[in-house]
């Protein structure tokens, strides 16, 4: 029997080229394009990102739905998400590397003096700053999952010194490892870098606040690749503007586009980007979601289901 598989996006063009790849990829399944109000095609799969709620509503077989993105959030959001259907997420798929090049960057940036070298040369100086010192940036990197544990490792690898902080205790080589609530404060006091890779969920929302930002090292530097919620915009502005912390590097935010008045736009210690940190790749994830469908379809186990109690 042919497998049936609606693939449903955020925008028409966007669902139809993903529909092609995954098509041209599994000849034995049949690949469709949801749309809403379309006479239900009874799908055994859902591929999808940010789709409308009324998918789940119309097709109400579905043996599993595929996020095409390691966060599942606005999926999770979504009241006719069924709570009992399985929900598989990208498990790295090529975006680790991306994400430990974007942090890498903004580690170095901070460290080294860039954002003052490239005010230096706006005021026509120069000015050269003293030696830094690796062992003076200690980074911290909230989220040891399939994208945090490689970044971590890169970051070490370039010779900072670096802990990770995960909800359940983790061991990495040459990565020191904090986990829970209790262990927090300890693993925040530690670090001058904060690098944000947790998924945004009850417990994680708006944990960036005024109360953990101000635990880092003084001159500290925050570097967000995961979701604006987690981050309290006017607490980390008050402690940039304070002088706590040396600016942030924020890839993500509450409202995305981010609002042209914001003042993320303008802060000179605050560089942003449009959420670009670690882009699905198309290959590598039409590759990983079909394996799993042919999986699945075997009776066989698979990994990067998502614990819906936990919301990750
Ligand atoms: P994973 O689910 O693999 O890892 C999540 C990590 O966070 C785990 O180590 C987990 O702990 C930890 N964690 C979860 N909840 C808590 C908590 N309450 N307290 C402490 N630690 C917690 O996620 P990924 O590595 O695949 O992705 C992380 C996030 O990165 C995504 O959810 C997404 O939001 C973001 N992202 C952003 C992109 C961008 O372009 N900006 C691109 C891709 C992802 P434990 O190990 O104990 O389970
Ligand atoms: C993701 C993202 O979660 O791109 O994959 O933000």
């Amino acid at each position: 029997m042919t497998i049936k598989v609606v693939v449903a996006g955020d925008t028409p063009q966007y669902t139809q080229a993903w529909r092609d790849r995954f098509a041209r990829a599994y000849e034995g399944a049949e690949f469709t394009v949801w749309a809403d109000g379309q006479p239900p095609i009874d799908a055994d799969y859902a591929i999808v990102w940010r789709p409308q709620g009324a998918l789940f509503r119309q097709e109400r077989h579905l043996k599993a739905a595929f996020n095409l993105g390691a966060g599942v959030d606005s999926l999770l959001s979504l009241p006719d998400l069924p709570s009992d259907l399985p929900i598989v997420r990208l498990e790295d798929a090529g975006m680790a590397l991306q994400m430990a090049d974007y942090v890498l960057h903004g580690i170095i940036h901070a460290s080294r003096g860039f954002g003052d070298y490239a005010a230096f040369q706006q005021a026509g100086r120069w000015s050269p700053m003293p030696a830094m010192r690796h062992r003076d940036w200690p980074v911290g990197i909230m989220g040891l999952g399939a994208i945090g544990s490689q970044v971590a490792r890169a970051v070490a690898n370039a010779g900072y010194p670096v802990a990770g902080w995960s909800r359940s205790a983790r061991q990495l080589q040459g990565i020191q490892s904090f986990s829970g609530a209790s262990q927090l404060d300890a693993f925040l006091q530690r670090s001058r870098v904060l690098v944000n890779l947790l998924p945004l969920t009850p417990d994680t929302e708006n944990i960036l606040d005024r109360q953990t930002l101000q635990k880092l090292k003084r001159g500290g530097y925050l570097i967000n690749v995961a979701r604006g919620a987690h981050v309290v915009d006017e607490d980390l502005l008050a402690l940039i503007d304070s002088g706590h912390l040396q600016g942030a590097l924020l890839d993500v935010f509450r409202t995305e586009p981010l609002p042209a008045d914001h003042p993320y736009w303008t802060h000179p210690r605050v560089r942003i980007t449009p959420h670009i940190a670690a882009i699905t790749l198309d290959e590598e994830a039409v590759q990983q979601s079909n394996k799993k469908i042919q999986l699945l379809e075997r009776g066989d186990t698979i990994t990067g289901l998502v614990a819906r109690g936990a919301g990750y």
